[in-house]
């Protein structure tokens, strides 16, 4: 299979998934959230495929959602954006009874942070960082956002993320449980690979077990993604998402007004 954003390869019972459009920190384009979704589509009805291995290209994980997309002329709706591109990627990473490991090998802001957020486990580079960048463009959390985050470091340390959207290093990412394990920049997807591969081997039970942490954490995932595809409708018609955006492009500091 060949795809024009992702590199995607089946190797000893492991799909790897690297996204790949490093000049723009592997944002996502419509062809890559169609291309992710085949590529996830392939791997989960493969049986020689147990674990699924997300990363990216480049210096960085992904910066969520192309915002060259987002002018007021061509931004859309955000609300049908998601139902249709981003909430079948999570959904799947979630409840495939196959295991979803991320290798975070750079930043990870807004959607890319949550799809991080959405596999099972998470290993990182020392160059790593988690940033819920939705409300520095004027947006609400999606992809699970908030409704995972919360659930892995509690309510009120969710609320400063989303709230603030500052970086959470490496390092903090750890001491969170937001990341399994830390290495070198260099050893990031040779560890990840052996971890994949490890839970590739693993018991018919690993499935059994993802679905009972789901059942008990995770049960209304569906109707919260779909919560959230709401919200971000109302915050994709506000004035405050279109400066957002434009100060992006502009490299400049928004100017939020509240509308
Ligand atoms: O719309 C819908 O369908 C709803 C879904 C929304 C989901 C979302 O993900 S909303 C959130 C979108 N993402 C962001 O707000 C993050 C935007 N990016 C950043 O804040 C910063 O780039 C980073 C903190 C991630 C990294 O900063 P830094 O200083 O390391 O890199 P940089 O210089 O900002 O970026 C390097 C290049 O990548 C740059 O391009 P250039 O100037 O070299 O040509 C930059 O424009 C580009 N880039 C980075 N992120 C995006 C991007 N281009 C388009 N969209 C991006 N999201």
């Amino acid at each position: 299979m060949s795809y024009e954003t992702i590199l995607y390869e089946k190797q000893n019972g492991v799909a790897t998934i690297t996204l790949n459009r490093p000049q723009a920190l592997n944002a996502f384009t419509a062809t890559m959230n169609a291309e992710v979704q085949d590529a996830l589509k392939d791997a989960d009805r493969d049986r020689n495929v147990r674990c699924f291995l997300l990363t990216g290209a480049g210096r960085a994980f992904c910066a969520g959602q192309d915002l060259r997309g987002r002018t007021p002329e061509n931004k859309g709706s955000l609300g049908a954006s998601l139902r249709e591109k981003y909430n079948p990627i999570i959904i799947k990473l979630r409840r495939s009874e196959k295991i979803s490991l991320a290798a975070v090998n750079g930043v990870a802001a807004g959607a890319g942070c949550n799809l991080a957020l959405a596999c099972d486990l998470r290993v990182a580079s020392q160059e790593a960082k988690f940033i819920q960048a939705f409300v520095r463009v004027g947006l609400a959390p999606d992809c699970g956002g908030s409704y995972i985050l919360p659930r892995l470091v509690g309510a009120s340390k969710a609320m400063e993320l989303l709230l603030l959207g500052e970086p959470v290093d490496a390092e903090e990412a750890l001491r969170l449980g937001l990341v399994a394990k830390v290495m070198p920049a260099t050893e990031l997807l040779t560890a990840a690979r052996e971890l994949a591969e490890t839970l590739a081997r693993g018991p018919r039970s690993m499935g059994l077990i993802k679905r009972a942490v789901n059942r008990s954490l995770l049960s209304e995932l569906e109707t919260q993604l779909e919560y959230e595809a709401q919200l971000q409708e109302i915050a994709g018609r506000s004035a405050d998402f279109d400066e957002g955006v434009r100060a992006f492009l502009e490299k400049r500091s928004p100017v939020f007004t509240g509308k």
